[in-house]
C-alpha cells in the first residue's frame, strides 16, 4: 500500500451557516494525512444542478441529510478503500460511476462533493503542500479580484427586493488586501447612509445589508451613493450584480414573463433586457450575472450581444458549472463569463473541467461560495491554485464569509500569487 492510499472515509453531519445540517467528510490515508471537506448548499438554484440530497420528511424542515452521509460512510467509503488520493480524476470518476445519474441523484451532489473534496485535501496534506500549491500542479497562481456583496437581497433576504445581489469589485486596488480594505470603508458607509435613512433591517443570509427600499433600482441609487460616500471614483469601485433572474422569471409560456414584486412590473424579455440596459447606462455597473433566466437563452444572446462589450456577463443557473454547457454557451455567445461552484458539479474534477472550458473558450470566471456556507476555505485556495482571476464569497460580514477573504489574505501574504486586479474581466471590444 503506498502512503497515500485511502484508509478511511468517514462522513458527520454537521452545521451551515443558516443553521441547517450539512455534510461533513473526512478522509485518511495510510501515511495518517487527514483531509476535510464540507458541502455548501444553495437557495437559488439552476435546475440542473447536482443534486442536494436532502431527507424530507417533517424533521429540520425536511432539510436533514442523514441518507447523504449514510451514503459517503457506505458506498463511498468502500469504493475509495485502498485508492490513491493523489489521482484526482480517478477519485472522481469513480465517484461519477458509482453515482450512475447525471446529477448525483442517487448518492447526493452534497456526499460526492464532500468526499471528493477530502480527498483533495488529504492529497495536500500528504504532499505537506498547501491546497492552493497542491492544484496549481506547478502552473501559474494568482490573487483573484474579489466581487463582494453589499446588500443582499432575492431569496437571500425574504425576497425584500426582487434582485439577488448588489455588489462591488475594487478596480483600482492593486493588491487583494487593498481590495477587502475598498471594500470595508463601501459596507461602512452603506450600513451607516441605510441607517440614516430607515432602511436598514439586519443582515442578509451572506452577510449583506438586508435592504427596506421601495424599489429595486433604489439599491442602485443607495450603493452608488455609498461607494461616493466612501471617496471612490467608479473608475475605482464599481457595481456588480447577480440579478439571479430564474428566480422571479422564465419563457416557459412564450415572450418572456418577468415579475418584479417590489417594483409592481411584468416584463418580457426585451423589457427586462431594456431595463437592465438602462441601469448599465445610468450606474457605474461593470458585471451582471444571470440577467435573464436560465431558460431564457435567446434573451442571453441578445442580452451579450448588445452590452458584452462593455460588461461582464456571468452565467450561473444557467451554465451550473457543467464544461459542455459553458461550451455550447461560448459559441452562441449567451455569456462572456461563467461562474464555477463545486456542489453544482458534485466533484472537484468536474469543477475544474468547467473551469478550463471557460477559459479555453475566451470567458472570464469567477469561483463562487453558496449562500448555505461553512468554516470551509477550498474555494479561496481553488480560485488561487487554478488561476481563475475572479472570487465571488458573499458579503463583508459574518465568519463563514470572512474566513474565506482572511485565507486569501495569508495566501497573498506568501508573495507568490500575483494579484490580477480588473485584467480579470473581459477585455473590452
Ligand atoms: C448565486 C449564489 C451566491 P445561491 O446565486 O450566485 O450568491 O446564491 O448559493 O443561493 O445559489
Ligand atoms: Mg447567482
Amino acid at each position: 500500500m503506498t502512503d497515500a492510499a485511502i484508509t478511511r472515509v468517514h462522513a458527520r453531519r454537521v452545521w451551515d451557516s443558516r443553521g441547517r445540517p450539512t455534510v461533513e467528510a473526512e478522509v485518511t490515508l495510510a501515511d495518517g494525512s487527514v483531509g476535510r471537506g464540507i458541502a455548501p448548499a444553495g437557495a437559488s438554484r439552476g435546475s440542473r444542478e447536482a443534486i442536494d440530497l436532502r431527507d424530507g420528511g417533517a424533521r429540520l424542515g425536511g432539510l436533514d441529510v442523514r441518507q447523504a452521509v449514510a451514503n459517503v460512510n457506505g458506498e463511498i467509503a468502500r469504493a475509495l478503500a485502498g485508492r490513491n488520493a493523489h489521482d484526482q480524476a480517478a477519485i472522481d470518476a469513480c465517484l461519477i460511476a458509482l453515482d450512475g445519474t447525471p446529477n448525483k441523484a442517487r448518492l447526493g451532489g452534497n456526499a460526492t462533493i464532500a468526499a471528493s473534496l477530502a480527498v483533495l485535501h488529504s492529497s495536500a496534506a500528504s504532499a505537506e503542500e498547501p491546497l492552493w500549491k497542491r492544484v496549481s500542479e506547478g502552473g501559474a497562481v494568482s490573487m483573484p479580484l474579489p466581487e463582494i456583496q453589499i446588500f443582499g437581497g432575492g431569496a437571500h433576504a425574504g425576497r425584500r427586493v426582487d434582485i439577488q445581489d448588489f455588489m462591488v469589485m475594487a478596480l483600482g486596488a492593486t493588491s487583494f488586501a487593498e481590495a477587502l480594505e475598498m471594500t470595508a470603508e463601501v459596507y461602512l458607509a452603506a450600513g451607516s447612509l441605510m441607517k440614516a435613512a430607515g432602511k436598514l433591517a439586519g443582515v442578509a443570509d451572506e452577510g449583506g445589508w438586508w435592504p427596506v427600499f421601495d424599489a429595486n433600482e433604489e439599491a442602485l441609487t443607495m450603493l452608488t451613493r455609498a461607494i461616493e460616500h466612501a471617496g471612490f471614483g467608479h473608475d475605482a469601485m464599481a457595481i456588480s450584480l447577480d440579478i439571479a433572474a430564474s428566480e422571479f422569471g422564465t419563457v416557459a409560456h412564450g415572450a418572456g414573463r418577468y415579475v418584479l414584486g417590489l417594483d409592481k412590473r411584468q416584463l418580457d424579455t426585451s423589457g427586462m433586457i431594456d431595463m437592465l440596459g438602462s441601469w448599465l447606462d445610468a450606474y457605474p455597473i461593470v458585471s451582471i450575472e444571470d440577467p435573464l433566466a436560465e431558460d431564457d437563452e435567446a434573451g442571453l444572446v441578445e442580452f451579450t450581444r448588445r452590452y458584452g462589450a462593455r460588461c461582464q456577463i456571468i452565467g450561473d443557473d444557467y451554465l451550473v458549472t457543467n464544461a459542455a454547457r459553458i461550451e455550447h454557451a461560448a459559441r452562441i455567445g449567451a455569456v462572456n463569463s461563467a461562474l464555477i461552484k463545486l456542489n453544482q458539479a458534485g466533484t472537484v474534477t468536474e469543477t475544474k473541467a468547467a473551469l478550463d472550458a471557460a477559459k479555453r473558450s475566451g470567458l472570464s470566471a469567477l469561483v463562487s461560495a453558496r449562500s448555505g456556507e461553512t468554516e470551509d476555505v477550498s474555494i479561496t485556495h481553488l480560485a488561487i491554485g487554478w488561476n481563475a482571476g475572479q472570487l465571488k464569497v458573499g458579503s463583508f460580514a459574518r465568519s463563514e464569509r470572512m474566513a474565506k477573504w482572511n485565507e486569501a489574505l495569508r495566501i497573498e501574504e506568501t508573495g507568490l500569487a500575483p494579484f490580477v486586479g480588473k485584467s480579470a474581466l473581459p477585455r473590452k471590444n
